[in-house]
């Protein structure tokens, strides 16, 4: 097992330095105020907390109109804001406890993805998103660097990376394309559709898990990441990845998603796998549901892909 002592390091991630709109920051304590930590501790799991973007003043940061580099948006504040994250997981990492990181924007997955890599040179990450995050500085159509956590992971056009990014590159290691696979793809850009069939990187979208269903496509995933069926799988759900009849309040609905019950099906195989090694839970919104309802629907969804992610399956 690999987390015997049944611990989890709840990281608070809230970060809105990836896009533009203001309310994901909020989704770290909305989850907590709904419940996360008494489901965690119920479903026989310890935990501790850490808050790496505790203390600096991150609406500063924002204003910074000067934060710019070339297509890209707050390149400073986003490679802050991971570099934090990334620190913090790693630490969770060292002392093998199961890293749950809370969004937040999709942004902070670069640092999730590296400190998971370190640990595990040869694990296999699953992507589930709407979107596959995988735009380059030079790729980027809207600027927002939560469209890019897995270029940057993978150490993808380096030339054109803003200086701020210079601590990714000492690190010494990137994620590698044959490492990830991704589930739910429904909205990619142009560049990114060039990028995921340079590499042969493996994608599962929405028109497969209508073609296949989703319990063949959780089972090619992991097989394509993770061949020998032996190595650790870190999973990075962007909770846009769930149709936005569930997940309303979420910067980027796009229609079409994956049902509530193929979202958490995902989880409850991996966790029934005992392959799973660390969770993200990014992009609730709670200042963009149209209703208050729609909103607690949001919160509710993600507080289940986590009691998904920690359980086991019901009997
Ligand atoms: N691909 C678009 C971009 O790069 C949208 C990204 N939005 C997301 N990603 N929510 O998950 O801006
Ligand atoms: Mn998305
Ligand atoms: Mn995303
Ligand atoms: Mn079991």
């Amino acid at each position: 097992a690999f987390f015997p002592e049944k611990k989890v390091t709840v990281i608070k991630a809230p970060f809105n330095g990836g896009q533009g709109k203001l309310g994901v920051e909020q989704a770290p304590e909305k989850l907590i105020e709904n419940g996360l930590l008494d489901d965690i501790k119920e479903q026989g799991w310890r935990y501790e907390i850490e808050d790496p973007l505790m203390g600096d003043d991150w609406r500063a940061m924002r204003a910074d109109a000067s934060d710019v580099y070339g297509n890209c948006k707050r390149p400073h504040m986003v490679s802050e804001g991971a570099k934090k994250v990334y620190e913090a997981s790693v630490r969770a990492r060292e002392n093998n406890t199961f890293p749950l990181t809370v969004g937040g924007d999709h942004a902070i997955g670069m640092a999730t993805l590296l400190a998971f890599v370190k640990k595990y040179p040869d694990g296999g990450i699953i992507w589930v998103d709407a979107h596959a995050d995988i735009n380059t500085p030079t790729t980027t159509e809207s600027g927002n660097l939560h469209g890019c956590p897995v270029a940057f992971a993978m150490g993808l056009d380096q030339e054109h990376w803003p200086a701020d990014f210079d601590w990714i590159k000492q690190l010494g290691h990137f994620i590698n394309p044959k490492q990830i696979a991704y589930i739910g793809l429904r909205d990619v850009d142009k560049g990114e559709r060039k990028i995921l069939r340079d590499l042969g990187i493996t994608a599962f979208s929405m028109y497969h898990v209508d073609k296949y269903g989703i319990n063949t496509v959780v089972q090619k995933a992991i097989k394509a990441i993770n061949p020998s069926g032996k190595a650790p799988i870190h999973v990075s759900y962007d909770v846009d990845g769930i149709d936005p009849q569930y997940v309303a309040a979420t910067g980027t609905p796009v229609r079409g998603g994956l049902s509530l019950r193929e979202g958490l099906f995902i989880m409850e195989e991996l966790a029934a796998s005992h392959l799973l090694a660390g969770l993200d839970i990014v992009e609730v919104n709670p200042a963009l549901g149209p209703t208050k309802t729609h909103t607690l629907d949001t919160v509710n969804t993600g507080l289940s892909i986590s009691r998904c992610a920690l359980g086991d399956t019901i009997l």
